[in-house]
């Protein structure tokens, strides 16, 4: 408008040797304006390269060509994709063994560098899926995708294969897009826990299929995510449940297969989730609005607080999340939490459930193991094991709140049954959730490393917890667990409520036989996992798919309608596993997320090593 072109006008003619009238810059001085200017486009220019991947600027204008996976060893993950497209009988793409040997030539290296410098440039810190392959000890599916000699087992196994089939169909058939199945109105379900993000059933499903060689259903999944995965959806998640299953899927469907769309899903994914932790204290609240960032806490949590079990259930994931994007950021916001945890005074060493993302203070002194801080103990073991054992922090911290677990909580009931109880300001609830009972499997994995004299205690206690939840399984009509089972008032592992009676296809219980199988080779996990597999069929299972069921003290079935999307990716994957070899995702390479996605360990001086070595190579 004019008052504007006149106060310009005056601007300028307040400038030495600029004269107002047709901005009437001397030849010299238009040059040198000239000059200045693209030396300052230049430069701005030349900064984009030095910007992480994630940064959004950087996207815009440097868009980077997808890199094809890098031939290692005698296959390539290109061959693999050629695989995927193949009729299900044949073979299935990771069974041809890469080459895993760390010392290799000169020449390799070297050709492969080529490949690097060709499409990343310069660009060194960018995740290499090939590099990563090397890293690992063994081949992710073993042999022979874990396929057992013992004929009897195999059966078994082949029987879990059709329930995830059958369960799937349903799915793809009702319910294909939705969250959930409901097998008994066959139709789907959306919920409103994951902010109006769709298709939780397909991504927890993921790496089941592909671990079960069920290639035409995992290419249906994968195809919905390239096509139909929407994450701009405005609506109101749980940052827990939507890092659990829909990251905690997708990183894992990445690391097995390479496709880079799981990559760019996960990074897409993993920015939207940064705001929830702008918080005072940098503790996330539980809730958060995908598309405005907004978030807040749970209605239900008192006095305005966060949950030990959501802020606490972050770390592999967002490790992870920065490895891929090589942005720091996802950890630095991961380790601000452990350091908050681990500064903060704590009532006899224990965690209470509940810390105000505003003071950084507990607001309650509810302590458990099960429902609202189960998964914080279990990635406090597992941070430690997915660093390559470097994260020390992380191990002291799970050691001395094992300590405090096994002072306070830890109960015998007078017929001999060990017990996580809970804890209420010193006041034991004599109860233990369905949930707690993940607790066998975790002490378990966590007992090598444990100091010498504790280990074989520690081996112990994880059995006994695991016969224990063994034990609430067979005192039912149905040999399912309830809910929640109680050691008092007569009762023993048994519900006395009929609030506590129900059963959700959870995993928790089966889990644990699966560690304690790998960790001690006890027949009697495989016969517990198969009176599992027995019970499910014969109680949950529908003529269009699984379902929940309302009490399992009955054999007269009330079903919930609802096929949780967890059974897909964690009790069926946990019960093919235990009639698996151990090579099927071995411990020594892979930790399971809470969902049950894998994640790899992550092996820093291996992956420095390689890094150093292309280095040398270019110079
Ligand atoms: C799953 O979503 C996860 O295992 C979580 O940690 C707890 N609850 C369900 C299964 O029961």
């Amino acid at each position: 408008d004019a008052g504007s072109k006149h106060k310009v006008s005056m601007v300028f003619r307040k400038l030495p040797g600029v004269s107002a009238s047709g901005m009437g810059l001397r030849l010299s001085q238009k040059f040198v304006f000239l000059l200045f200017l693209s030396g300052l486009v230049t430069l701005c220019f030349g900064a984009l390269f030095f910007l992480p991947d994630s940064v959004r600027l950087k996207r815009i204008f440097l868009s980077k060509t997808e890199t094809p996976p890098v031939t290692v060893g005698s296959g390539s993950e290109n061959d693999a994709r050629e695989h995927l497209k193949r009729p299900k009988d044949q073979e299935h793409p990771l069974s041809r063994k890469p080459d895993l040997s760390l010392s290799r030539s000169r020449a390799e290296s070297v050709s492969e560098r080529a490949t690097v410098v060709d499409h990343h440039g310069a660009d060194t810190d960018t995740f290499s899926y090939a590099k990563f392959k090397r890293c690992l000890l063994k081949p992710p599916l073993g042999r022979d995708y874990g396929k057992p000699s013992d004929p009897n087992t195999n059966e078994r196994r082949e029987k879990v294969k059709e329930m995830m089939k059958f369960a799937w169909d349903n799915y793809k058939l009702y319910a294909w897009g939705k969250n959930e199945l409901r097998p008994l109105t066959r139709n789907g379900h959306l919920g409103n826990m994951f902010g109006g993000l769709k298709g939780a059933s397909i991504i927890d499903s993921l790496d089941t299929l592909y671990i079960m060689g069920l290639m035409d259903e995992y290419n249906d999944a994968k195809e919905w995510v390239q096509t139909s995965l929407d994450l701009n959806s405005n609506g109101e998640a749980s940052l827990f449940e939507v890092n659990i299953r829909y990251v905690g899927g997708l990183l894992s469907a990445y690391y097995l297969t390479g496709e880079e769309v799981f990559k760019s899903k996960v990074l897409e994914l993993g920015e939207k989730l940064l705001p929830a932790f702008n918080t005072p204290t940098g503790i996330p609240r539980g809730v958060i609005n995908l598309g405005s960032g907004t978030s807040w806490s749970w209605g239900w949590a008192s006095a305005g607080s966060s949950i030990l079990a959501e802020f606490g259930t972050l770390h592999l994931e967002f490790v992870h999340l920065s490895e891929l994007s090589a942005n720091p950021i996802y950890t630095e916001k991961v380790m601000n939490i452990r350091k908050l945890l681990n500064k903060i005074e704590k009532p006899h060493g224990l965690y209470p459930n509940f810390l105000s993302p505003v003071s950084g203070n507990w607001v309650q002194h509810h302590v458990s193991i099960g429902g609202l801080g189960d998964s914080f103990y279990e990635y406090l073991i597992k941070s430690f094991l997915m660093s390559d054992k470097t994260d020390g922090d992380a191990k002291k911290m799970y050691y001395s709140a094992l300590e405090a677990i096994e002072a306070n909580l830890v109960q015998k009931s007078p017929g001999g049954l060990t017990y996580m109880a809970e804890w209420r300001g010193g006041i034991l609830d004599h109860k233990m959730g369905h949930l707690a009972c993940f607790s066998g499997g975790m002490i378990g994995i966590g007992a090598d490393d444990g100091v010498p004299e504790k280990r074989q205690h520690y081996l112990d206690l994880a059995a006994e917890i695991t016969h224990t939840c063994h034990e609430s399984y067979t005192r039912s009509a149905t040999k399912l667990g309830p809910e929640a089972f109680r050691f008092d008032g007569g009762g023993e592992a048994t519900a006395t409520r009929l609030s506590d009676r129900y059963y959700i296809l959870r995993p928790e219980v089966i889990e644990s036989y699966m560690y304690m199988w790998r960790l001690t080779h006890d027949p009697k996990y495989r016969e517990w996992g198969w009176e599992a597999v027995e019970a499910l069929e014969q109680h949950c299972r529908v003529e269009a798919g699984f379902s929940g069921i309302r009490d399992v003290y009955t054999t007269t079935a009330s079903h919930d309608n609802m096929q949780q999307s967890f059974f897909l990716s964690e009790t069926l994957k946990y019960l093919y596993l235990l009639f698996s070899d151990d090579d099927l995702l071995p411990l020594e390479d892979w930790v399971f997320n809470t969902e049950a996605h894998p994640l790899p360990i992550i092996r820093k001086s291996c992956l420095q090593d390689e890094a150093t070595q292309d280095k040398t190579v270019a110079e």
